[in-house]
């Protein structure tokens, strides 16, 4: 069997006043806190997980949402494993990770989401007790341009990850990353789990199919697997090529003039917008439950794509006008300079034109309430790239470019 029991069996207390016995006494209080307060022994058992040493396989670590949770699990007193891409220059594209490179408990395993060997090795050698899936290619507009390559990575990957638990750790739980581009053409507002899918580019139908695999898994073997259905989530280490930050980066380098205006796609479009670190503390409790399930996470709070620009520029000093339509929109600043245009470029060959989650059962069975508020958000990223851009003039070297 995939899934340790919930039911509190009679040897259970037995144990766990041996396993007291050796730790220090705050610690046994704190654990009967614990089983006081969370209500089953199991579950006392499990959040345990802040003195265990329990281990801890993620996929995707040196991502955005990676290096949140890899610092979260650490912590939190786990073993942590990367799975990383082999790469020639393994210095580069890992910064959002180096930090933690001098961790004791953080280690990089080789492995590829294409390469079932490579994650069959990994998790037949550390044996993890929790596994989250957080690689994918996760930039939407190039899953058009290379839609093999999503399906194989971002939907065959879960697969292979959930074949190598079966076949390797069968009790080690597993958490999907879900998004919010499985709703796509919405049937519901708010949308919450039971909204039906209608994915809108090749990305939204890959991680449909993590999805549903996962589920039948879960079914099927009856493995603790589950799937967070994560809305957009966004931070200072969001990639350059996604909307939020390429507009905090665009703006900082305007307001140091290196750029005189930004080009952007499709404004009307609606998301609900997170911080990441908030995030990734739900992708952890989803798998401190005594059952597996499946969760929507999310501000329940939407805003447009103009919205999200108009408060950026208003946090660099440019107060936006905007004005015209589709792809003649443009704003300009108080001044009378164009500040936004637009690239028709950007435009996507099917758009989710609105996303707003009901984070409602997450709040309900998880405890989760998001902590930062939009504008929260917005500030601080802004403020992070106008560090990144002062320091870089500082210093002498090119700021970064959002990639076009
Ligand atoms: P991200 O910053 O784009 O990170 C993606 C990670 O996947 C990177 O570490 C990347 O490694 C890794 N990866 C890509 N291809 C791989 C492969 N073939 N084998 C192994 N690893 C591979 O994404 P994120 O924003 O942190 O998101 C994390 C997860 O949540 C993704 O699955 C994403 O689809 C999903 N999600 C994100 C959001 C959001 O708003 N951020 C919302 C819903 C769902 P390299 O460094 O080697 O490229
Ligand atoms: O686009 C519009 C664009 O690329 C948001 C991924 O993490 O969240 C993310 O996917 C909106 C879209 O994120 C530009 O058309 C306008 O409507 O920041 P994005 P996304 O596509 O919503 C989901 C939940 C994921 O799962 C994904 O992995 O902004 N937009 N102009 C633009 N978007 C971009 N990137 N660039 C523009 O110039």
């Amino acid at each position: 069997m995939g899934v340790e029991t919930s039911t509190p069996d009679v040897a259970m207390p037995f144990c766990m006043l041996h396993t007291l016995s050796n730790i220090p006494l705050y610690q046994r209080w704190f654990t009967l806190f614990l089983v006081l307060r969370y209500g089953t022994i199991e579950k006392g058992r499990r959040l345990q997980g802040y003195m265990s040493g329990k281990t801890a396989m993620i996929t995707g670590v040196t991502g955005q949402d990676g290096s949140y949770l890899a610092e979260l699990l650490l912590e939190k007193g786990y073993t942590v494993y990367g799975l990383v891409r082999r790469v020639s220059q393994p210095t580069s594209g890992r910064s959002l990770i180096n930090h933690l490179m001098t961790n004791e408990n953080f280690h990089l395993l080789n492995g590829d989401l294409a390469d079932q060997n490579s994650i069959d090795n990994a998790v037949a050698q550390t044996q993890p007790d929790e596994f989250y899936n957080l690689g994918a290619m996760s930039f939407v507009p190039e899953s058009w341009r290379s839609p093999m390559m999503t399906a194989d990575i971002t939907g065959l990957g879960a697969l292979r990850c959930l074949e190598a638990i079966r076949k390797h750790a069968p009790m080690c739980r597993f958490y999907q990353a879900g998004s919010s581009e499985q709703y796509g053409k919405v049937r519901d507002v708010p949308q919450t789990e039971a909204t039906p899918f209608h994915p809108r580019s090749p990305y939204g139908c890959a991680k449909v199919f993590a999805f549903e695999i996962t589920r039948n898994y879960r079914e099927s073997y009856d493995m603790y697997a589950c799937t967070g259905i994560l809305f957009n989530h966004e931070s200072p280490r969001r990639g350059l090529e996604f909307v939020t930050r390429k507009v905090t980066m665009t703006a900082a380098r305007i307001a140091h003039g290196f750029d005189e205006c930004l080009w952007i796609g499709n404004v009307n479009a609606k998301r609900d917008w997170g911080f990441a670190g908030d995030y990734v503390e739900m992708q952890w409790r989803m798998l401190q439950q005594d059952t597996p399930g499946d969760f929507v996470v999310a501000t329940g709070r939407t805003h447009s794509v103009r919205d999200m620009i108009t408060l950026a520029f208003s946090h660099v000093g440019m107060n936006l006008t905007w004005s015209g339509e589709g792809v003649d929109t443009i704003a300009t600043d108080q001044d009378g300079n164009v500040r936004v245009r637009t690239n028709p470029k950007f435009f996507r060959p099917a758009e989710v034109d609105l996303l707003i989650g009901d984070p409602a059962l997450a709040e309900k069975e998880l405890g989760w309430v998001p902590g930062t508020s939009f504008e929260e958000l917005v500030q601080m990223m802004v403020d992070s790239d106008m560090s990144t851009v002062q320091e870089a003039v500082d210093g002498g070297y090119a700021p970064p470019i959002p990639p076009e």
